[in-house]
Parts: C-alpha cells; structure tokens; sequence
C-alpha cells in the first residue's frame, strides 16, 4: 500500500508523465526584476502581519517578528529574583554560552591560547543546529575558485547587505576552517585520488560545498565536541544563561544560570563572555514550521539586546525551501539542498517545471510559495500545500546507488514512513531555517559591548539579508575560531570589578515608559507545544 493519498498519486502520475522530458532540460533562471517582484510578493519578510516595530532597546524604530518582539520587549526571567551577585558560582576567564559547533570552536581556540574557559548550555553538549546541518559546508579551495569568486556570489546572494569586512573573513578563512576540521579529523567526502568532492548550491557560481554526505554537521560536530573533551574543557550542561551581568566600567563581565535541576541561579564571573546560543526556529514565525532543534529559541539575542547590543537584519528570516510537507511524522524537517544539487527538480501539481532548482534561498521559497497559493499548481498535504521534488531523477542522472551513497539520510528518513526518495518523489514547502540577522560584530567577533564577543547564527550582517547553503557551517568555524581567540587575548588584559544587573532593571524602566505592559517571561529557553494542556 501506498504511503500517499489518492489525490497525492494523481499529481505524481504527472509527475512521471514528465519527468523523462524535464531531464537535461534547460531552466532559465528568474531576472532580477523577476526575483524582486517575487520576493515582494510572496516571500514572508515582506508580510506586514508578521512584524512588529521595536519601542524600546538599541533598535528602537525597527521591525521585528512579531514573536522576538515579544520575547526583546519581555520580562526578564530574573526581574523578581533577590540575586547575591558576591556570591560567585564560576570564575573563569571566557565563558562561552552555548554548545554546538561555533562554541565548541571558540572553546578550543581559547583553550588553546591558555584561557581558563568554561561552556554553559541548556540542554547538552552538541544539542544545536550544527547537529542539524546536512548539505554541506563552503570553501573556495579548488584551483578554479577563489575567496573573491565566494565573496561576490555570497554579497550577490546576500542582497549586498552583507558587512564586506565579516564576509571578507568569512570567505579568505574558509579553505583555512575545511584544513582544520580535516586535521582535527572530519571525513569530509572524497575522490579515490583524495581529492576533496565539491557541488553547487542555490547562488554558488563554483563547485565549493564540501560535504559528508547528508550528515555534514554532525559529522563536524562528532569531531569538535571530541576535542572540546580532550582538552578538558568544563561544559555546565543544563544551566542555560538568561541574563548578562556587567561590571561597574560597564564591560560585559558574565552571566546569571537556571540550574535546571535544582532552578536556583548560579552566578558567572568572566573576564570576556562569548554569546554562541544559535538562532530562532523554535520561535516558529508566521505559523511556519521549523528544520530548527529543540533549543532554538533566541536567547543570546535577548540577552545582547537588553544589555545594550544592536542587532542587525533581524527582520531578514531564511525559509528554507524544501521543509517536508509530508509525512506528518518529519513535518517541517529539513530536505537538504543537495537533493536539487544533484539534480533533482522541483515541479508543480501538473508535472511541469516552474523555477531553476537552485535559485537562492529566498527566491526559491517565495517561488514555491507562489506556486502552490496564487496560482493554484499545489498538491493538498495535511492541512496546506506542498511541491513535489522530484528525486527518482537524481538516479536517472547519475546512476543507481548515487541516493543511497550521496544523501542516505534523506533515503533512511523516508524510508521509515514507506517512501522510498529513489522511486518515488516527495512532496515539500518552505521551513523556518536560519535568522540571517542577529548581534552586530567586528572583524573579531567582538559586539559593540566591550566584553561580549558573538558566534554562530547569533551574528548579524555575514551574511546580509539571505545566507547561501553551506556558509553557516562555515561562519561557525571561522567566526567561532576568531572569536575563541581573541575573548581569550581580551581576558589577558582585564581584571574584573563589582558585578551588576543594572541593565536589567534600567530595560524595564524603558518598557514601563513606553507604556508596554508586564510581556512574556524571556528569554523562552524552551518551546512549548503543549497548546494549554500541561504535561503530566
Ligand atoms: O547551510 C545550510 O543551511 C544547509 C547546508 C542546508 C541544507 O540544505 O543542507
């Protein structure tokens, strides 16, 4: 029996009907008024419902989903709490807030520049987006490419809004970041000559994107978090950081913890803080579903935020193009956009092919999203729409085995729920992915708070307002590397005064002022599915 609908079998008869004449077809792909006007009209940053204007904080006049809005203008979780900030838990000289791939980064070079360095996370070591991360990591290493060929196709993918010194590390450290994890021992896939095997994604005008299968990130995060554990690093687990704390110069000078065992706080004294929370996909903007894990929910932008910190395009979400629409059981996960490197194509209800697949990521979702709602080409899947990506096509192109060899997550989660990805196609529509905006930073990872340096998808401005596949794996080597050493130098120069939580109480004097009442309790740590019904 089938593991599609009727109705579901009928569209695929379509797409079979065409798939042998779409292959090797020529895709033009969409102006540059063409993509303006798409992304106009259809792409969710541009839905006003969707946003709020800021009243309070460094970002005061601009908009913001409405759901981090509520959370920047919220009640901080420590507004009522009697805290004796002489009574030090941890004293440390970095403490890095976050435990996946950029802090893990960050802890290792800071360790090794013979900081005393601590990592504090809500859920374990590891639990994190770069866990997540399938697709591939960028690189300009071949003898075809250049750090200056991926600077121009990530500033054109990025709208030209990316911060040209971020972007100028980010690009001119990426060959530097793939050797690192090399030595630290990633198995990135290779050639039986040992050469590096590289594909496109959305935007790239060069074959960079180094991969490890469809498991890159875990594959990197296997090997970071070994050697976070074989330099002895300490990593408070379950201790998530909800306030920044100060000292009397002002410098960012450590963090208050909920101990989620025994919920007391638990104060951190350090000479240099480095925020690597990632992003927001568990905020669940617009009603969108995530590829997001558990744990993201913003917190490090919260923090910054009312500690004084600007943040950057935070209006500029990434919906990743092809989330799973069907089955309900991996609803929202992610598709990885290797499928379509390796040749899959998207196609409508009817069959036909309406949009180049790698187009970059805010044109694609947009174009989807226009397909299924305006004009009608979408297939019924649960209670929306979706697109069929076609990838029986991928084997047509390169041969039987190539799924099972290039992509065998993507095989081994379909084939759980009676989808088998090499026969038949599957149905998807865009998933909230990545924030392209978060905490403004310098070349080294230093915000514009003296003390607190940024890592990861918390950062701002890499970027611009749309980030090209396989740049966050990169952005969290390069950036968490620089920001490792240089909070570790910062903390040789810097003796620490008396702790305080001014900034706190002097934020909810602004919200009271601006006549916002008490908000949501923030930051949210964990997302709440429970719709009103507490767990027993
Ligand atoms: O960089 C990403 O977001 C990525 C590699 C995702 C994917 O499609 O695999």
């Amino acid at each position: 029996m089938s593991a599609f609908t009727e109705d579901m079998l009928k569209s695929m008869a379509n797409v079979e009907r065409t798939r042998a004449s779409r292959m090797g077809a020529t895709i033009e792909r969409f102006s540059a008024e063409e993509k303006e006007e798409l992304l106009k009209e259809f792409h969710p940053d541009y839905s006003e419902k969707g946003f709020k204007v800021l009243e309070v904080g460094p970002n005061k006049g601009e908009k913001v989903p409405v759901e981090l809005a509520a959370l920047l203008e919220g009640k901080s979780i420590v507004a009522d709490a009697k805290i004796d900030l002489e009574k030090i838990d941890y004293d440390v000289d970095v403490l890095i807030i976050g435990a996946g791939g950029a802090g893990a980064a960050a802890a290792i070079e800071a360790k090794k520049a013979g900081a005393n360095v601590m990592i504090v996370t809500k859920l374990r070591m590891g639990d994190a987006n770069t866990m997540m991360a399938e697709g591939g990591i960028q690189a300009a290493d071949k003898a075809n490419d250049s750090p200056a060929q991926h600077y121009l196709d990530a500033f054109g993918g990025g709208h030209y809004k990316n911060i040209p010194e971020l972007l100028e590390q980010l690009v001119v450290n990426g060959p530097l970041a793939i050797d690192w994890l090399s030595k630290l021992g990633v198995m990135f896939d290779k050639e039986a000559d040992g050469t590096m095997v590289t594909t496109h994604g959305g935007g790239t005008s060069r074959k960079r994107m180094h991969a490890c299968a469809d498991y890159s990130g875990a594959e990197i995060m296997r090997v970071v978090r070994d050697e976070v554990v074989n330099l002895g690093v300490p990593v408070l687990e379950f201790s998530p950081a909800v306030e920044l704390l100060k000292d009397e110069t002002g410098r960012i000078a450590g963090a208050i913890l909920l101990d989620y065992d025994s919920q007391e706080f638990q104060v951190v004294k350090a000479k240099t803080v480095i925020m690597a929370t990632g992003g927001a996909g568990r905020l669940h903007y617009q009603g969108f579903p995530t590829s997001n894990h558990y744990g993201a929910t913003a917190d490090g932008l919260i923090m910054a935020y009312r500690a004084g910190a600007p943040l950057i395009y935070a209006d500029a979400i990434q919906y990743h193009p092809t989330g799973v629409a069907y089955p309900a059981q991996i609803y929202g996960a992610l598709v990885t956009e290797k499928v379509r490197s390796i040749g899959a194509q998207l196609v409508n209800s009817d069959g036909e092919i309406f949009m180049h697949p790698l187009e970059t990521r805010d044109v694609a979702a947009a174009s989807i999203i226009r397909e299924c709602k305006a004009r009608g080409k979408g297939v019924k899947a649960l209670d929306g729409v979706a697109l069929w990506l076609d990838t029986p096509l991928i084997e047509m192109l390169h041969g039987e085995g190539t799924i099972a060899k290039r992509i065998p997550g993507m095989l081994r989660m379909y084939l759980k729920f009676g989808i088998d990805i090499r026969k038949e196609p599957i149905l998807i529509f865009p998933t909230l992915h990545y924030q392209n905006g978060g905490i403004l930073i310098d070349s080294k990872a230093e915000s514009k708070l003296p003390g607190l340096f940024v890592a990861g998808e918390a950062v701002g401005g890499i970027h611009g307002t749309n980030r090209l596949m396989g740049n966050s794996l990169l952005d969290i080597i390069v950036f968490g590397r620089i920001a490792g050493t240089e909070a570790a130098k910062a903390a040789k120069e810097i003796s620490v005064g008396k702790l305080n939580m001014d900034h706190v109480a002097a934020f909810e004097a602004e919200l009271k002022a601006a006549g916002i009442a008490e908000g949501e309790s923030s930051p949210k740590l964990l997302p709440v599915y429970t719709h009103g019904r507490e767990a027993r």
